[in-house]
């Protein structure tokens, strides 16, 4: 059996990773979650429930170096993947100090533990880079864009990205950094732009909801499908030599184009339904992000399987099952 390690396991990544990893037959999934005052383990509910002998769950932070070491120590895994974080760009802005700590200096927190444990045994390490980082360098954004950070979250990611690959450099550790694109999902978290379109349309269109209050519109994005995406993280443990990837899409879309492809599939005009508001602007911007995926194509094999219409239909129609119960449940509120 392989071990692998997955900080963020109840994030929207870490539920698609560890439901791949489940997948093959020849895999122990350890993941670390974060104690809250009530449970939030629904993306990962059914896999708990199908694999109780394969799945485990640990409690750690990733502000908490000792919980980190002494778990890499009692587990020995194979494989770390490092996908924790503060991932709401927005909110870094509100909290630019929780934001570098738990993606900067938490994965130099792993990365330290995962050093230590390379000494004896070989790990391979997985680190969560974003295309925030590339901010506000003109599209397509490939291997050889420079970075430059719009954000306290971006800002965060590229001293992650860059210790990843000192670790590398410095101490010959199997490290790659996967510099994925915006990927989402059914699983998406509400508060992130395409799920909250998504959820709003269903519910405008079941009757839940009157409005949709959103930010700038002009931004685009290079959207991808998660489950996909994920492949692509294993893909990149599983080479010869350690490497960083970009991994994208190659096309991107304005919020706009979003809003009118959702709309359209519950037969709605978004015009008469989305309201603007300050509140969702950030005091500076990412405006385009298109990414070049060639070498992750080529030398990883990997492509996307699941496009910008079917994505888009995809979260529409799981959220417009998810309207039609609340909906139920409302009108007889026993059962
Ligand atoms: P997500 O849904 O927001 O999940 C984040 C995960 O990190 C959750 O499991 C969360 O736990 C956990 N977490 C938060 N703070 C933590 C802490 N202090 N210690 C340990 N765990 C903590 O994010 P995602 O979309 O799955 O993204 C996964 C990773 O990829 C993140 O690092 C993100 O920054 C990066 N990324 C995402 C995208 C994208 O488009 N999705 C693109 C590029 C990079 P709780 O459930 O307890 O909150
Ligand atoms: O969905 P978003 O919040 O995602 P963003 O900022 O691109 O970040 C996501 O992708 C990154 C990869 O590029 C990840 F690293 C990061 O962790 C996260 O997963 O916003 C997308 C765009 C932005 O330009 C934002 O200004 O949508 C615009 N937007 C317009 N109205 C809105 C809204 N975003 C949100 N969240 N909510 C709005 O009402």
């Amino acid at each position: 059996m392989k071990r692998a390690l997955l900080t963020g396991v109840t994030g929207q990544d870490g539920s698609y990773l560890a439901e791949f990893l489940l997948g093959k037959p020849d895999y122990e999934v350890h993941g670390l979650v974060r104690r809250s005052s009530t449970l939030n383990r629904q993306r990962i509910d059914h896999l708990s429930r199908e694999n109780p002998e394969r799945l485990h769950l640990h409690y750690a932070d990733l502000a908490d170096a000792s919980c980190l070491s002494s778990l890499l120590e009692e587990i020995q895994p194979d494989e770390v993947y490092n996908l924790g974080a503060q991932s709401h760009v927005r909110v870094s802005f509100d909290q630019p100090l929780y934001t570098a700590d738990v993606v900067g200096l938490g994965t130099l927190r792993l990365l330290e533990a995962v050093r230590v444990l390379n000494r004896r045994r070989p790990v391979r390490f997985y680190q969560a880079s974003s295309s925030e980082m590339f901010g506000s360098a003109p599209a397509p954004q490939g291997p050889d864009t420079p970075f430059h950070p719009r954000s306290p979250y971006a800002v965060a990611k590229v001293y992650a990205h860059w210790q990843t690959i000192n670790y590398r450099e410095a101490y010959g550790l199997y490290a790659c950094s996967g510099i994925l694109f915006n990927h989402e999902s059914p699983r998406r978290g509400e508060s992130f732009v395409t799920r909250k379109v998504t959820l709003g349309a269903a519910r405008i269109k079941e009757g839940l909801q009157k409005r949709l209050v959103m930010g700038n519109l002009e931004a685009k994005r290079d959207w991808g499908f998660a489950g996909d995406y994920v492949r692509a993280m294993w893909l990149m443990l599983q080479q010869d030599k350690p490497d960083d990837y970009i991994v994208a899409t190659g096309e991107t879309y304005s919020i706009h184009e979003l809003l009118e492809k959702a709309f359209t599939l519950v037969d709605l005009d978004y015009r008469d339904f989305v309201d603007f508001d300050e509140r969702y602007v950030r005091p500076s911007e990412v405006d385009v992000l298109q990414g070049d995926a060639t070498k992750a194509r080529e030398v990883l094999g990997w492509k996307p399987e699941v496009d910008f219409d079917g994505l888009v239909r995809m979260m529409v129609e799981h959220d417009l099952e998810l309207a039609r119960r609340e909906k139920h449940a409302r009108a007889f509120p026993g059962g």
